[in-house]
C-alpha cells in the first residue's frame, strides 16, 4: 500500500478533550455537549463479528459521506439527527482534531435511542434465510412458499431485533418490539423504516445497487421521531452488485467480497485474534468503497 494511502488510515480515535459515549466495532461516538454527540467513523472493518487487524483506507469517509448523502435524499420521508459535518462548525473542544475528524464525522442531536433495531429486508438472506428454511416465517411474518435464497420478496417485511446479552443481535416479532417500546412506537418505526428503505432501495437499484436488507436506529426528541446512527451504509445493510444477482444462492457482497475470500482462503477459525490483511486486499477493498460511493451518489469522494 502506498505510504500516501496509509497515512489515511485510522483506525482508532482517542480525543483526550472529549468525553467517549459510546464505542462500536467500527464507529465512536463522543459527548459535545448535553444536546449534542460526534459521530466517528473509523476505517475500521469487521468480518464474522471481529474487527480485523488492517484499516481499510477512506472506509470512514465514505460510510459517513454515504449516511449524509441519505439523510439529505430522506429528508422530506423522515427527519434526522444530523447537526452538521462541517468540522469548522463543531465546539472548540473539537477543533483541535479537525484533520482526523473532517470527511469521516457528524455533529448530531442526541435523542433518546429505541432500544430495537429497525431491520427491513426487501430480500430474503442471512438469518431471515435460515429462519424461513426451519418455519416458512421471519419474525412471525408468514412468507410465500418456495422462496429461493436471495429471492427479493414480494413487498419489503420489517422484521426488528435486539440486542441480546451475548451482543449477538435478536430476530423478535412486531408484538414483542411493541412491549419493549409499546404498539403506537412499533407501528411508527414499522411504517417509518419501510418508507425510507423503499425509497433508497429504489434509487439504488438504479444506480447498479441491490440494497438487500438494512439495518436503521431511531430515537427521540423533542421535536419527534428521529433517523439516527449511520443509514444505509454497507455496514449497516447488505449490498449487493446488481449485475451480478443470481437467486438461489447467497450473493457476492459488493464491499467485503475480497475480505471474505482471503479468510476463506487462509481457512480463518472465526475465533480471535483476527488476522490482518495483505496490502492489496486492503487496497482493492478501499476502491469498492470509493467505487459504492461514487456509483450511488454520481460524486467523487473528497478523500
Ligand atoms: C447512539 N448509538 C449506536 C452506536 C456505538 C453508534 C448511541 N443521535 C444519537 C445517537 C446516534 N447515532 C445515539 N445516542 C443518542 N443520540 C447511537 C448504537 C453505538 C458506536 C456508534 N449509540
Amino acid at each position: 500500500m502506498s505510504p500516501q494511502l496509509l497515512d489515511s488510515v485510522i483506525t482508532h480515535t482517542e480525543f483526550q478533550e472529549l468525553e467517549l459515549f459510546a464505542s462500536g466495532k467500527v464507529r465512536d461516538i463522543y459527548l459535545l455537549d448535553k444536546d449534542h454527540l460526534l459521530f466517528v467513523a473509523t476505517d475500521r472493518i469487521s468480518a464474522f463479528d471481529y474487527v480485523l487487524a488492517t484499516g481499510i483506507p477512506h472506509k470512514g469517509s465514505v460510510l459517513n459521506q454515504l449516511s449524509l448523502f441519505w439523510f439529505d435524499f430522506l429528508k422530506d420521508t423522515v427527519s434526522n439527527h444530523l447537526v452538521t459535518a462541517d468540522v469548522g462548525r463543531y465546539p472548540a473542544a473539537a477543533q483541535k482534531y479537525s484533520d482526523q475528524l473532517r470527511g469521516r464525522s457528524m455533529m448530531v442531536r442526541r435523542a433518546e435511542m429505541f432500544p430495537v433495531e429497525c431491520v427491513v429486508r426487501g430480500y430474503i438472506s442471512g438469518s431471515a434465510w435460515k429462519e424461513y428454511k426451519a418455519a416458512g416465517t421471519v419474525c412471525g411474518i408468514q412468507l410465500p412458499a418456495g422462496l429461493k435464497e436471495s429471492d427479493q420478496l414480494p413487498e419489503p417485511i420489517f422484521t426488528p431485533s435486539t440486542k441480546a446479552v451475548t451482543g449477538h443481535d435478536e430476530n423478535i416479532s412486531l408484538k414483542e418490539a411493541a412491549k419493549i417500546i409499546g404498539q403506537d412506537s412499533a407501528e411508527q418505526l414499522r411504517d417509518l423504516s419501510i418508507a425510507v428503505y423503499k425509497k433508497a432501495a429504489d434509487y439504488a437499484r438504479g444506480k447498479g445497487i441491490i440494497i438487500a436488507d438494512t439495518k436503521f436506529e431511531f430515537g427521540r426528541t423533542d421535536a419527534g421521531i428521529i433517523l439516527a446512527d449511520e443509514v444505509l451504509t454497507p455496514d449497516s445493510s447488505r449490498f449487493w452488485p446488481a449485475d451480478k444477482y443470481r437467486p438461489g444462492q447467497s450473493q457476492e457482497s459488493f464491499d467485503k467480497q475480497y475480505v471474505r475470500d482471503y479468510l476463506e482462503e487462509i481457512r480463518w477459525n472465526k475465533q480471535p485474534p483476527a488476522p490482518a490483511l495483505p496490502p492489496e486486499v486492503a487496497r482493492k477493498t478501499s476502491e469498492k468503497y470509493v467505487e459504492a460511493y461514487r456509483q450511488l451518489t454520481g460524486r467523487t469522494l473528497n478523500g
